[in-house]
């Protein structure tokens, strides 16, 4: 049986690549035609440790190929983005698009997953659209399961294989038919369920880590105002056996935690008001550094040199996407025109698109940053950071917002 994978992004190429490996005829489907020639020559177009690998593997033998057109196939596996609106709620134009794809290819007995991270409904929302442009067909003639996926960027070869998936059928037989798919390659536990519940799921879980996060947050802006190190404060409070709390920062980036919450936000607007207040909270975090680097750069006289330490969205990785720290970038190289702003990030070679039109904002190297910073604002815990001594740090004066050099 053939399997189509529509979407070759972070999610879809690893599990079109690993699907492939184990043996499954595999056919990948994207909208772009740079990704798809990347593919078939066994080229990964972004950074995953371990991706390539699988990937070549999975093309030489010929069990994975790519195209831009939705193939004819047994069962489909949905991988797409689920962005969100200026209105916060969650645009399934993407979802959509992938439905009209297949419904064109279907002759009745095929199994479609969802993958991607979606609101309450939307598989449900998907089946109907397909079902719609499809009127020969009858709910009996497809089985359509939503299986979020919970893998961690820079483990997902990993985390792929080993982690437990939730399987939310439209009917019971479509969480079998899905799980029998998942069992080519997946050694977690199996948690089959209905189709709404498995999404609220995988939002519930990145909001459980974003309403945690936003407590560390807001501990951080009460320690600040009454000379408590959070750091410590955390720690010690951590030592109760029944106290987990997660780490400040200069505020929540990425694709999914700065995103999923809001679906649910979206979903009962009146009912979520927790998980509202975390993402404000989250959100408005980089204002409350920015006010910070302002009082600091007032303080260091005229025309200062900041170094902004670390653009990403979090350690170690070169993922820029909703980065508070680029944010706070922006935002400084904005309001504060005479100051000169020194961007460190190892991870990228030139300065990110959004900073380029600025004349005060220079991509730089690390000692350099270090030799002339008047004003040094730690924004991502890169182990390069984590691993200065304290010396290097002259006598510049010193933000740290994720507490690595206490
Ligand atoms: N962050 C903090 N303090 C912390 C932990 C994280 O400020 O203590 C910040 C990070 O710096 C970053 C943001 O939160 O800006 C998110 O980072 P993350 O490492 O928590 O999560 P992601 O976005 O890389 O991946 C999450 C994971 N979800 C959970 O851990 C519940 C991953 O398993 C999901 O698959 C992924 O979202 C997804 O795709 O939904």
């Amino acid at each position: 049986s053939t399997v189509g994978v529509i979407g070759l992004g972070y999610i879809g190429l690893p599990t079109a690549a690993i699907l492939a490996d184990h043996g499954v005829t595999t056919i990948g489907m994207d909208v772009s035609e740079r990704n798809v020639t990347a593919v078939n020559n066994g080229e990964v177009p972004f950074v995953e440790p371990g991706l390539r690998e699988v990937l070549e593997r999975a093309v030489s033998s010929g069990a994975l190929t790519a195209s831009t057109q939705t193939p004819v196939a047994d069962a489909y596996i949905v991988a797409v983005p689920t962005p969100f609106t200026d209105t916060h709620s969650a645009d399934l134009s993407y979802i959509e698009a992938a439905a009209d794809g297949i419904a064109a290819k279907l002759s009745g007995g095929e199994l479609i997953i969802l993958e991607s991270t979606s609101p309450p409904g939307a598989t449900e929302h998907m089946a109907a659209r397909i079902l719609a442009a499809r009127p020969d067909l009858g709910p009996a003639d497809i089985m359509v399961a939503h299986c979020p996926e919970r893998v961690l960027p820079g483990k997902i070869m990993e985390e792929m294989i080993s982690n437990d998936r939730i399987i939310g059928g439209l009917t019971p037989a479509a969480a079998e038919a899905a799980k029998d798919l998942y069992s080519a390659f997946c050694k977690g536990e199996f948690l089959l369920t209905d189709a709404r519940t498995a999404e609220m799921a995988k939002l519930t879980e990145n909001s459980f880590r974003d309403v945690n996060i936003a407590f560390a947050n807001e501990l951080s802006v009460i320690s600040h105002k009454l000379g408590i190190d959070v750091w410590e404060l955390i720690e010690l409070a951590n030592h109760h056996p029944r106290v987990n709390i997660l780490q400040p920062g200069p505020g929540v980036g990425g694709h999914c935690i700065a995103v999923d919450p809001w679906f649910i936000v979206d979903a009962a607007p009146e009912q979520a008001n927790l998980i509202r207040t975390a993402r404000e909270t989250n959100d408005a975090k980089p204002e409350w550094v920015l006010g910070r680097i302002e009082q600091a750069l007032e303080a260091s006289g005229e025309a200062p040199t900041v170094a902004l330490l670390g653009l990403a969205f979090k350690a170690n990785i070169d993922d820029l996407r909703e980065s508070p720290s680029l944010h706070i970038a922006e935002k400084l190289a904005q309001r504060a025109p005479d100051a000169k702003i020194l961007a460190v990030e190892p991870h990228i070679q030139k300065l990110p698109a959004p900073l380029e039109q600025f004349g005060n904002v220079a991509l730089t190297e690390l000692d350099e940053a270090l030799e002339r910073a008047d004003v040094l604002v730690l924004l991502v815990d890169h182990d390069v950071f984590k691993s200065l001594p304290k010396s290097r740090l002259g006598s510049a004066a010193v933000i740290d917002t994720r507490g690595i050099w206490r």
